[in-house]
């Protein structure tokens, strides 16, 4: 059996002595206490495996000690009543009142060495059960943090924008607020993949990604990949003339990149066309109204000769 650490709890000198000795014997750590108040001070300094806890003391019984360190520390500890009595009622009354099991003093020798085994056995599995509810739990965030996110960028992905989309369409409705859209196109990006391959496509998504959560990552901003080149940013609580000019400096930066691009038919480098649209939301819009909304005015940039933003 592996050592315990035992918090022993008993007014009656000679027996504290005797049971402690022979725990000790059993290869235990034994800290023997002599009132319900040393073992509840005494506990968190200890830092015990199980308490071995008599019930009649003068100055608390030891149901109420167990009941004490049970609120106290919601983390379970084992608990085996000490008792010089028998009678079926006192053993029942005891473990209704948090205790886990009851010995009968003077302590049998081979019943102690049995009964501190199946406490043993039942911390052991207690521990292994919170270690596996704890890999659950990390398994569930990033199963979450998967369904959100898109694979190759890390933004956020479709599923997500259209969940937060539709949820801040209605918030800004609710309180007549301006919120901001944008749609963003990489120019000529069919061009690029055909000319440095898909892989630097890839890349080069990645960096226009990159760039896009460096813009857009305080609070009340999202920057998600709508699908392909595409991506969209929606801005809470953002008027028009914040807006343009979130539009400039994303426009500024994509530039800054110096991607080359020596096929774009408008650039040397990899630019991207923003359709923007700024407004107080009525409650009545829908994610998918909106998407074609600012479509549209992304088009309209493209028109335009790319390279810029469309309000
Ligand atoms: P425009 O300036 O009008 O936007 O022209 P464009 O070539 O960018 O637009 P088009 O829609 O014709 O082409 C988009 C290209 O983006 C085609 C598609 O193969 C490519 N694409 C979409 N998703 C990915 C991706 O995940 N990786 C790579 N490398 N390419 C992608
Ligand atoms: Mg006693
Ligand atoms: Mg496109
Ligand atoms: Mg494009």
């Amino acid at each position: 059996m592996e050592a315990m650490r035992i918090l022993l709890v008993d007014d009656v000198h000679l027996e504290r002595m005797q049971l402690a000795m022979r725990l000790q014997r059993l290869g235990h750590i034994v800290e023997a206490v002599a009132s319900g108040q040393e073992a509840i001070d005494k506990y968190p300094l200890f830092d015990p495996d199980l308490i071995l806890l008599d019930v009649s003391m003068p100055d608390m019984s030891g149901t109420e000690v167990a009941e004490k360190i049970r609120i106290k520390h919601p983390d379970w500890i084992p608990i085996i009543f000490l008792s010089g009595h028998d009678e079926p009622e006192m053993i029942a009354t005891a473990i209704d009142m948090g205790g886990d099991d009851y010995l009968v003093k003077p302590v049998n020798k081979i019943v102690l060495a049995a009964k501190l085994k199946a406490m043993q056995r039942i911390a052991h599995m207690r521990h292994q059960l919170k270690e596996t509810s704890e890999k659950l739990e990390q398994a569930n965030e990033l199963l979450s943090q998967q369904v959100n996110e898109d694979g190759l960028t890390q933004l956020a992905n479709r599923r997500y924008l259209d969940q937060k989309l539709t949820e801040l369409l209605a918030w800004h409705g609710r309180n007549n607020f301006p919120m901001t859209m944008i749609m963003i196109d990489v120019d000529h990006f069919k061009l690029f993949n055909d000319h440095y391959g898909h892989l630097e496509g890839d890349r080069c998504l990645q960096a226009v990604a990159d760039e896009l959560r460096k813009n857009f990552s305080r609070a009340g901003e999202l920057a998600a990949r709508y699908g392909g080149e595409e991506f969209v940013v929606l801005l809470s609580n953002c008027d028009k003339t914040r807006a343009v000019r979130e539009c400039e400096r994303l426009k500024d930066g994509i530039q800054r990149l110096e991607i080359p691009h020596s096929k774009s038919l408008t650039s040397d480098i990899v630019t991207v066309s923003q359709g923007m649209v700024s407004w107080v939301p009525t409650g009545l819009e829908t994610a998918e109204n909106m998407y074609e909304i600012v479509d549209k005015v992304l088009y309209k940039a493209k028109e335009q000769g790319r390279n810029r933003f469309v309000a």
